[in-house]
């Protein structure tokens, strides 16, 4: 009796055994299944986005193209393919990698070989809503990316919009926003980080989603004396930085030139994170050229200092100066990183930036550098000299971006 109980465990033992073994070798074998195909998948899109071949072909065929054609090498953190025609380039293609709303969308990203243009995007992975944002994958809503610039007005990406026009603009998919959102935001960030020369690069989150924001669409009004650097308002792409950026500026303390408080509010509302734009979220400054000042508490790498001046009105700001500097009353090791006082009445030199309307979406100076490593700082100075229609200096919040 207790001989057979103690075979029946060992029998029930060893059987587990073998079926835990049976599993994890079949789920081994998925995997590497799973991983080939994903591979293969991605190679003939490879293929196809450079031109080289198409679905037609047979598998091997695909294979032999790729190894004949493309090489990869490491860009910094990025994997970049380069594909060969008769020995010549013929361009390069990157992975894409993001979420969407089912699940991973994954494709490759193709690139003229003089870096300037999209050659195609092909989708190669993806659980979208059949019909809606499934579409991702269809030739004729991908056909749209070809010949798109990684460039427009200074700023790489692209710009989703059904109602405005331009050379970065695509068009979403009717019913499936966050899919399109999704996947251009993935190209934005492989953009950004192709051009950084491979470096991780995210769409800098400025807070101002439609509850943070008052979104008055003013009048323009008539009769308005222009300042001739005024610029002309178009849609502002994706600020690009590096991953882990924040909102330093966050309860830091603010000083301004003033002798005495703000006419209307307190300083320290400039920094409170709110960026709204109605009666009491604004601190008016004294007539004349002003300062306010933030102290970030110790040297930060900046990557982006954005503005909000009132903005419930439209209104122009006059003779917008942005300093930087180690030390607090800026003697010394002082750069310049934003000026529109285009005709020096500031006395701080010729500004060659443009001047703007005050809009919800603030205004961003680029504090990145040519290599996208930042700029180190501790104090942040910005200047203002009233509106051009003889309205008051109006802070509503200053944000300086950085680690
Ligand atoms: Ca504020
Ligand atoms: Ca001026």
């Amino acid at each position: 009796m207790k001989k057979g109980k103690l075979y029946t465990v060992g029998f029930m033992v060893a059987s587990s055994c073998v079926c835990a073994a049976v599993l994890t070798f079949a789920n081994t074998q998925l995997h590497s299944r799973i991983s080939t195909n994903e591979n293969f998948d991605r190679i003939r899109a490879l293929i196809t986005a450079f031109g080289l071949g198409n679905s037609s072909l047979e598998q091997q065929q695909i294979i032999d193209i790729y190894n004949q054609s493309v090489t990869t090498k490491k860009l910094r953190q990025m994997e970049l393919y380069e594909a060969y025609k008769d020995g010549k380039l013929i361009g390069y293609a990157m992975d894409i990698l993001g979420r969407g709303k089912y699940g991973l969308i994954k494709g490759v990203l193709a690139i003229a070989p003089d870096a300037k243009k999209i050659m195609s995007l092909l989708i190669y992975q993806q659980n979208e809503t059949p019909g809606l944002g499934g579409l991702i994958s269809s030739p004729q809503w991908l056909s749209q990316f070809n010949n798109k610039p990684l460039i427009t007005n200074g700023t790489p990406g692209l710009v989703i919009s059904s109602t405005e026009k331009g050379p970065n603009v695509v068009h979403g998919i009717t019913g499936a926003s966050k899919t399109t959102f999704s996947i251009v935001k993935i190209i934005n960030e492989t953009i950004a980080q192709y051009l950084s020369g491979g470096d991780v690069m995210q769409a800098l989150d400025l807070g101002i989603g439609v509850d943070a924001v008052t979104q008055a669409t003013p009048g323009y009004p008539k009769n308005l004396n222009k300042p001739p650097n005024l610029r002309e308002e178009v849609r502002r792409g994706s600020f690009m930085t590096p991953p882990g950026v924040k909102n330093l500026a966050l309860g830091k303390t603010v000083t301004s030139g003033m002798e005495e408080e703000p006419i209307i509010g307190e300083l320290d509302q400039i920094t409170d994170g709110i960026k709204k734009s109605d009666e009491f979220d604004y601190v008016e400054m004294d007539p004349g050229p002003q300062w306010v000042q933030i102290d970030l508490g110790r040297i930060h790498t900046v990557f982006a200092i954005v503005l909000w001046h009132y903005y419930k009105n439209p209104v122009i700001y006059n003779d917008v100066i942005v300093q930087v500097s180690d030390n607090s009353d800026f003697t010394g090791n002082v750069k310049t990183l934003f000026n529109n006082d285009y005709d020096n009445s500031t006395g701080q030199g010729t500004g060659e930036d443009t001047s703007y309307y005050s809009r919800w979406w603030g205004e961003i100076v680029d504090a990145r550098g040519p290599d996208n490593t930042g700029m180190e700082m501790r104090y942040v100075r910005v200047y203002t000299n009233g509106g051009v229609a003889d309205e008051e200096t109006k802070f509503v919040e200053i944000s300086v971006y950085g680690k």
